[in-house]
């Protein structure tokens, strides 16, 4: 199995040299770190560490995302991971785990299924991301308790999905997306720890706020727009 890593970065230099030394070498066949305009040394620190690094200088958590699945290797699996060392690369066995026994097309990593330090994850962070994967459960049918950063998926299965949220919706629009499509979204129990360094999106109330309203909205919004298609399985 081919695994390609991709871990989007902005000024994190103080992290990303743990993030890269975690991941198990064993597992992984490519690193990309792709790097907006970081002026903090993030990007030499990525390349000494042995990542290729691909400059994506438009902001956005999802384009980034996006860019680096375009420069992916021919990978029979992609894993999505932050580069702020808040997520542990050590348990990437966890997510890959269900896509090679073949039981998942896309696994998610929830940071709410397992105890965890409450620094890590604030109050409002967490509600929101309970509210929207409730609405998720409630609308489409994946059983999910979080829309967390750490995830994976068969690369076939994300090209199929023709992902294009440059921005907060890149967290559910792969969950919404191939739920609709009849792939199988499998969350997976992940720890989660207070990230090194400044946060950039999620880290304040109102950072939370914005995203919790975009993602809220979309996950509606879509619903309404592909209703046709949604076969939630009876409860
Ligand atoms: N390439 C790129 N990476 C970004 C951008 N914004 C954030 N990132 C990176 O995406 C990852 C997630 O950003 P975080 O700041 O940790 O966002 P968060 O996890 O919601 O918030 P925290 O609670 O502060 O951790 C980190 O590795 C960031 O460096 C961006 O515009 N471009
Ligand atoms: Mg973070």
């Amino acid at each position: 199995m081919r695994v390609s890593v991709i871990i989007p970065t902005h000024n994190e230099a103080q992290a990303i040299g743990r993030v890269l030394a975690d991941l198990p070498p064993d597992l992984v066949t490519e690193v990309i770190v792709v790097d907006s305009n970081s002026n903090d040394g993030t990007p030499e620190i990525a390349a000494d560490n042995g990542a290729r690094v691909v400059q994506e200088p438009r902001r956005g958590y999802g384009r980034a995302c996006l860019t680096g699945l375009a420069k992916t290797n021919s990978p029979d699996i992609v894993v999505f991971l932050d580069g702020d060392y808040s997520d542990r690369p050590s348990e990437l066995p966890i997510l890959l785990g269900p896509i090679i026994q073949g039981h998942a097309d896309i696994t998610l990593g929830s940071r709410l299924r397992q105890q965890r330090i409450p620094a890590a994850l604030p109050w409002h962070q967490a509600f929101g991301n309970r509210l929207a994967a409730g609405l998720i459960r409630f609308l489409y049918g994946p059983k999910i308790s979080d829309l967390g950063p750490f995830r994976a998926g068969r690369a076939d299965v994300l090209r199929a999905l023709e992902l294009e949220e440059t921005t907060y919706g890149w967290a559910v629009e792969m969950i919404l997306k191939g739920t609709l499509a009849g792939f199988r979204v499998v969350e997976v129990p992940v720890s989660y720890y207070p990230r090194i360094g400044k946060s950039k999106i999620s880290g304040t109330l109102k950072g939370t706020a914005g995203a919790a309203w975009f993602i809220l909205s979309l996950i509606v919004r879509y619903y309404f727009r592909h209703r046709s298609a949604v076969t939630r399985p009876p409860v």
